[in-house]
């Protein structure tokens, strides 16, 4: 052991990443059971048709005769499970899940980096097909209880060299691709990138199988620590050396202890101040996705025999008495108000918007919760709304507002930046599927945006203002779900 230690040893580096990947893995595992919790069914097909799950974390049946917004699905799994814990609180979740990704990618990167600039790739990278037989052999010594020779001059025997290797080379990448298949402004960008995987849903599935994946090595990577020369791992693991055993294990125990105070701590945090997590989380993911997603226009357009035969709901049903009193007219009277920050304030009646020209397109809708869906939209694209009132040179944003109200009496209401809004795919849509937009769906007035989650989709319209600021709008994080369930302006993720 000494010998082998002296040609590739454990350097800093190595037990520095080596922490932080435990620090972030454990955080990336909770918040990613807290993001499944809020649609607990996974897919390998994009409609997400009720039945059609391979898996599902709910005894819930989804029932057909009446209006069913997919909130209703979400389950509540503990805190000491889940972060941050609870019922829909998926907001934060991802928040946390994003964050820790973000940094989690960077520690990755750093190790690689060390890796190869330190001439220590022979750790990992194997040289030799020989790999494979020695690899086996070390399974069967394992199996007949017995320690594998060692491998030559490097510190990890063949199966561990192998299996670190999958796991930095192939697991940890895999897992990083699937999870940017999600992205709503990716998806509607680059639609083959989703596809590569087999889909939205089946990237969704295959990032809950790698997560499994994940699951399953660490569980038998710490068995093995354990199990196998264990003073002498700690020592590798915690001082990069092979002395001082007893002092390495007593780190080694504190190390995980303050892993466990970091999750103890930052849970209660998200329940006692989900404001100031959500704002430190944001302030560096909002302008991040700002950067990356701001200039992607969505460019899809799938097939007519694509749509979906059914498409999940959200928002409870709107039931304002004036809204009501519109739809026993057939929204004869009602009117869309454009107002703030223009030239020309409007007031457009359904006849009016359905004699501008019209776009049509069939897109795919990603909800915040997971589920999916494809459809054709027909409407009126908001860059040829903005032509008519004419938007003053400071206007930033769009905010949607809804007749139907939702935490305790507020009427919904969502911002978009103004450079969403040029999007040629943007638009108000007042027919789905080759019919007049149903109540569900947001009667007589919907938006859509294409490269975002559904969530900035105000359904059932009333008025569409232009800002200059969000400060503004409601509590000023960019919506009535970013003010009160605490989810990222950006929703391009
Ligand atoms: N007024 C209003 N609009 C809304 C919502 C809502 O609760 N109220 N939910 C949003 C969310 S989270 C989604 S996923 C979509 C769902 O649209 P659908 O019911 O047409 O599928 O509407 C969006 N628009
Ligand atoms: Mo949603």
């Amino acid at each position: 052991m000494e010998e082998q230690m002296a040609a590739l040893g454990f350097p800093v580096w190595v037990v520095v990443t080596h922490f932080f990947n435990i620090l972030l893995l454990t955080f990336l595992l909770r918040s990613g059971i807290q993001i499944l919790s809020d649609h607990p069914r996974l897919y390998f097909n994009d409609h997400c048709v009720p039945g059609s799950e391979w898996m599902r974390f709910t005894s819930k049946a989804v029932p057909l005769d009446r209006y069913y917004p997919s909130t209703e699905e979400c389950v509540a799994f503990s805190p000491w499970i889940a972060i941050p814990g609870g019922r829909h609180l998926l907001g934060l979740g991802r928040n946390i899940h994003f964050f820790c990704a973000l940094l989690w990618m960077l520690n990755g990167g750093l190790y690689v980096c060390f890796l190869f600039s330190t001439g220590q790739w022979p750790r990992l990278v194997p040289t030799s097909w020989n790999i494979f037989p020695e690899a086996w052999q070390t399974v069967l010594s394992y199996l007949s209880l017995h320690i594998p020779p060692s491998n030559g001059d490097l510190p990890y025997d063949p199966l561990q060299q192998l299996t670190y290797a999958f796991v930095v080379f192939l697991l940890a990448p895999f897992q990083i691709a699937t999870g940017l298949a999600l992205s709503p402004a990716i998806g509607g960008r680059f639609p083959w990138y989703p596809r590569l995987f087999g889909g939205r849903q089946a990237a969704r599935s295959l990032h809950f199988l790698l997560m499994c994946a994940f699951v399953l090595f660490i569980f038998i990577h710490v068995s093995m620590v354990l199990l196998v020369h264990f003073p002498l791992n700690m020592a590798h693991m915690v001082l990069g050396s092979s002395h001082h055993t007893p002092l390495a294990i007593g780190i080694g125990i504190l190390a995980l202890f303050c892993v466990f105070l970091a999750h103890l701590f930052s849970t209660k945090v998200c329940h006692k101040n989900p404001r100031l997590v959500q704002k430190a989380t944001c302030s560096l993911l909002n302008p991040l996705s700002r950067w990356l997603f701001s200039h992607l226009h969505s460019r899809q357009q799938y097939r007519s025999e694509m749509v979906s035969s059914y498409f999940w709901n959200n928002g409870s049903l709107c039931t304002d008495p004036e809204w009501q009193e519109l739809e026993k007219n057939d929204f004869k009277s009602w009117r869309l108000e454009v107002k703030g920050a223009v030239k020309t304030p409007l007031l457009l009646s359904l006849d009016e918007l359905r004699s501008l020209p019209k776009s049509t397109q069939i897109t795919e809708h990603c909800c915040i919760q997971g589920w999916s869906g494809i459809a054709q939209w027909g409407g009126v694209s908001v860059k040829e709304i903005l032509a008519l009132c004419q938007p003053s040179s400071q206007a930033r944003y769009l905010v949607f507002s809804s007749y139907q109200t939702v935490e305790s009496n507020i009427p919904y209401y969502e911002a978009i930046e103004i450079e969403t809004a040029q999007d040629a795919q943007t638009i108000l849509a007042y027919e789905m599927n080759e019919r007049p937009l149903p109540v569900a769906n947001g009667a007589p007035l919907r938006l859509r945006v294409e490269t975002k989650l559904g969530y900035k989709m105000t359904k059932w319209i009333r008025s569409m203002e232009v800002v200059t600021d969000l400060k503004t709008v409601g509590l000023g994080y960019g919506g009535i779900h970013e003010d009160y369930e605490y989810y990222d302006m950006g929703a391009g993720i």
